[in-house]
C-alpha cells in the first residue's frame, strides 16, 4: 500500500448550499485539485443522523444528493480527474467506523460542541447516529487514509478527534501493524485540517454571531448557491446591519459582526483582502455597499446556479457520475478495510 498526499472531504445533502458551504469549503476543493488526489463525498449517511424532515425523506434525499453533486461540478470539480460519490455507495465508511467505535472513547465524544449545539435541549430525543458522528468522519477520512482535509472552521474539533482515533489505533495495534508489514507502525496517517478557505466562518445575514446554516429556519439568514439574481438582492438588502457607516480600517470592525461579516463576504467574493475592501468603502453607508456586495454575489453565483440548473436536468449523467467515483472509491477503501482486518484479526476472504 503505497502513501500518497490524499484530500478528502464531504459535503451533507440536508438541504440548500449555501454561500458558508461554498466560501468555507468548496472553493477550497476546487483549488486543491491543482496539487492532491482529491475525492469529494456527498456524505448522505451523515444526513441520515437529523430528523427526516431536515433531509427531506427518501425522495428529498435523492434531490438533494444530486443537487449537491451538481454544486461540486459547477463550481468546478472535475469528477473524472478527481472522485466525486456519495458515501453510502461504499460499505467500508460504515466498516471502519464500527472498529473506530469500539476505539473512540465516550468521554472523547461527550466534549463535541456540534452534538450539543444540534441536539439542543431535547438530547435524550436525539438519534445514536447523531452523538457518533464524529466517529463515521473519522472513519470516511481514514478509509481513504487520506492527508488531508479542506473544511470550514465549525468541523476542526471533529478533525482534532479524527487524528486521536488514528493515533490511538496506530498504538493500540501497533505490534500488529509492524507484523502485517506496515514497518512505522502508522498504519493510519495524522489528517491535516486545511482550514484556508477565503472566509472559513461564514455568519448568518439576519445575526451575525451564529454561522450560516443550511438548517436556519429563516431563509434570510443565508444566501443559497440556487439563489437567482433578485433573491440575492433582496436577501442582501435585507441583512441586518448596524446604524454606523463602514469603517476605514479593520480594527472599526470589533463588536461590529454584521459589519465584519457582511465586509467578509465581499472580500471573499471579490478575491481581494479585508483591508483593501475598507479602504474603497470606509465611510460608505451601508446601503451602497449593499448594491456592490449585490453586484459581486450575483457575478460570482449567477454561472454556478445555471450550470447546476443545467446538471440537475439531467440525473441520469449525475448519478453515472456518482457511480464512477463510487467504483473507484471503492477500490481504495476496500484495501484499508482488507489491511484493517488483518491488523485487528478478522478473519476475512482473500
Ligand atoms: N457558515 C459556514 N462558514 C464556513 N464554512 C461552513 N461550512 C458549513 N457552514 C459554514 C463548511 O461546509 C462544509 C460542508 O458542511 P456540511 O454540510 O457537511 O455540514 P455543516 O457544517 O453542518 O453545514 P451547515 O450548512 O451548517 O449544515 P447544518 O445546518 O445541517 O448544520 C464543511 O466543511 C463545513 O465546515
Amino acid at each position: 500500500m503505497t502513501a500518497i498526499q490524499r484530500v478528502f472531504s464531504g459535503v451533507q445533502p440536508t438541504g440548500n448550499l449555501h454561500l458558508g458551504n461554498y466560501l468555507g469549503a468548496i472553493v477550497n476543493f476546487v483549488k486543491l485539485q491543482e496539487n492532491f488526489d482529491c475525492m469529494y463525498c456527498v456524505v448522505d449517511l451523515h444526513a441520515l443522523t437529523m430528523p427526516m424532515n431536515v433531509w427531506g425523506g427518501p425522495e428529498g434525499l435523492v434531490r438533494t444528493t444530486r443537487e449537491v453533486t451538481s454544486a461540486f461540478i459547477a463550481s468546478g470539480i472535475d469528477p473524472k480527474k478527481h472522485i466525486v460519490f456519495n458515501q453510502s455507495q461504499v460499505s467500508g465508511h460504515a466498516e471502519l467506523a464500527w472498529i473506530f467505535n469500539c476505539v473512540a472513547r465516550i468521554g472523547w465524544l461527550n466534549r463535541m460542541t456540534q452534538f450539543k449545539e444540534k441536539a439542543g435541549k431535547d438530547r435524550e430525543n436525539a438519534s445514536v447516529g447523531l452523538y457518533d458522528y464524529p466517529v463515521l468522519m473519522a472513519a470516511d477520512i481514514l478509509v481513504y487514509r487520506a492527508t488531508h482535509v479542506p473544511v470550514g472552521d465549525d468541523q476542526k474539533q471533529h478533525l482534532e478527534l479524527a487524528r486521536d482515533i488514528a493515533q490511538k489505533f496506530n498504538n493500540d495495534f501497533g505490534d500488529s501493524i509492524r507484523g502485517n508489514g506496515f514497518n512505522t507502525g502508522l498504519f493510519f496517517p495524522q489528517p491535516e485540517p486545511l482550514i484556508t478557505g477565503p472566509a472559513t466562518r461564514v455568519m448568518s445575514l439576519r445575526d451575525g454571531t451564529k454561522k450560516m446554516s443550511k438548517s436556519d429556519p429563516s431563509e434570510y439568514s443565508r444566501i443559497n448557491l440556487t439563489d437567482d439574481a433578485d433573491t440575492i438582492a433582496q436577501k442582501v438588502r435585507k441583512a441586518k446591519t448596524d446604524p454606523e457607516p463602514l469603517p476605514s480600517e479593520e480594527k472599526g470592525l470589533e463588536q461590529r459582526p454584521e459589519a465584519d461579516n457582511l465586509v467578509g463576504i465581499y472580500a471573499a467574493l471579490a478575491g481581494k483582502a479585508k483591508a483593501d475592501v475598507l479602504r474603497e468603502f470606509g465611510g460608505a453607508q451601508f446601503s451602497s455597499f449593499k448594491n456592490a456586495l449585490v453586484d459581486v454575489c450575483v457575478t460570482r453565483l449567477a454561472p454556478i446556479a445555471t450550470e447546476m440548473k443545467k446538471l440537475m436536468a439531467d440525473p441520469g449523467y449525475v448519478d453515472s457520475v456518482l457511480i464512477d467515483g463510487g467504483d473507484r472509491a471503492r477500490a481504495i477503501a476496500d484495501e484499508t478495510i482488507r489491511a484493517t482486518k488483518d491488523i485487528v484479526g478478522l478473519i476475512h476472504k482473500r
